[in-house]
């Protein structure tokens, strides 16, 4: 286990990929272990800057990834990779197929990629992820990007998971705009119309005017020009922009605190998550009894009513 512990510290990336697959694990004595580690560790979670890529299938998030993945390696950060994609359950792990996206990405070194997991006991796909960022920060990645479907998934999954929102939008206009929530648009923190290449160019800047009208609407004191953006991960022209506005967002965060702020309320919402988990499985344990007692009187032709089972739940 001390091995382990080092491996991790030393950015060993098996060691790594072993304290994950202990903290996805659906035993709960694997969880701790993983735990526990992060637990020794405390002092290391202010570190790292977490950015969440998010948008619908297709509009090319794992691209983008391996863009901004290279890009920031090239900078000399080291980068850690996770994906949430509640599909990949079905499939484990669409991220062979995203792998084939990050093939340059994934070839470098100080670099860590990391499939989806399946949710576990202790919870679902956000409090398993939630625990693997804790420990990249530990093992002192500097960058974290976390590729979510975001939309249709829960935004709050999302939001408590990353220091910075990065929203990808395809290149459409109108009503086609684009099954997005306005919960979506209110917690991004960056609009990036991707595929602004080729034929998609001229519809990439249609839509960045239609989504700066529509930003401004939701936030009328946000500066546009340094949070919207046309991108291509094919021509990769601009990502110098787009990485000088995020760090600019990281630092005032960081200055006025509320950088950390918001990670204390993340921990807040994951332990709530989890304290709520724990509940529900002790109890449904020790009313097993009573609940199949209820479940028998319906296989008898009986009604259960509500009333009853607000009297069997009291006790
Ligand atoms: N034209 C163009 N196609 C892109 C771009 N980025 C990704 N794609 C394509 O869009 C498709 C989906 O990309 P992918 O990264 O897997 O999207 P994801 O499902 O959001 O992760 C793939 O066929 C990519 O080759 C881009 O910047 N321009
Ligand atoms: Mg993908």
């Amino acid at each position: 286990m001390e091995n382990l512990e080092e491996g991790v510290l030393n950015k060993n990336i098996a060691a790594l990929a072993r304290m994950v697959t202990l903290n996805e694990s659906t035993r709960l004595e694997d969880n701790l272990i993983a735990d526990k580690f992060i637990a020794e560790h405390q002092n290391k979670l202010d570190s790292s800057i977490v950015l969440s890529i998010s948008g619908i299938p297709g509009v090319g998030k794992s691209s983008f990834i391996e863009t901004i993945g290279v890009y920031l390696h090239s900078l000399g950060y080291s980068i850690a990779v996770f994906s949430i994609d509640p599909s990949s359950e079905l499939t484990h792990g669409s991220i062979l197929g995203d792998k084939t996206r990050m093939t340059e990405l994934s070839s470098l070194d100080r670099v860590f990629i990391r499939p989806s997991p399946s949710s576990n006991r202790l919870g679902g796909l956000g409090i398993n992820t939630h625990k693997n960022i804790e420990l990249a920060k530990i093992a002192g990645y500097d960058i974290i990007l976390v590729e979510t479907v975001g939309v249709g998934q829960s935004e709050t999954i999302v939001k408590n998971l990353c220091d910075a929102f990065v929203l990808l939008l395809m290149p459409a206009s109108g009503d086609e705009l684009q099954g997005i929530k306005k919960g979506i648009m209110e917690v991004a923190d960056f609009y990036i119309i991707h595929k602004a290449d080729g034929e998609l160019l001229n519809a990439a800047n249609l839509s960045k005017k239609e989504i700066e009208n529509s930003v401004h609407l939701l936030k009328s004191e946000l500066d546009l020009e340094s949070h919207i953006f046309i991108f291509s991960s094919v021509l990769k022209n601009g990502m110098d922009k787009i990485w000088l506005s995020i760090q600019e967002l990281m630092e005032s965060k960081k200055s006025d605190k509320s950088f950390y702020r918001k990670r204390i309320e993340q921990r807040q919402h994951w332990l709530k998550e989890t304290y709520e988990r724990m509940l529900l499985e002790h109890y449904l344990e020790k009313k097993k009894s009573d609940l199949t007692n209820l479940q028998e009187k319906l296989e008898k032709g009986s009604f259960v009513s509500l009333e009853e089972i607000r009297k069997s739940i009291q006790f």
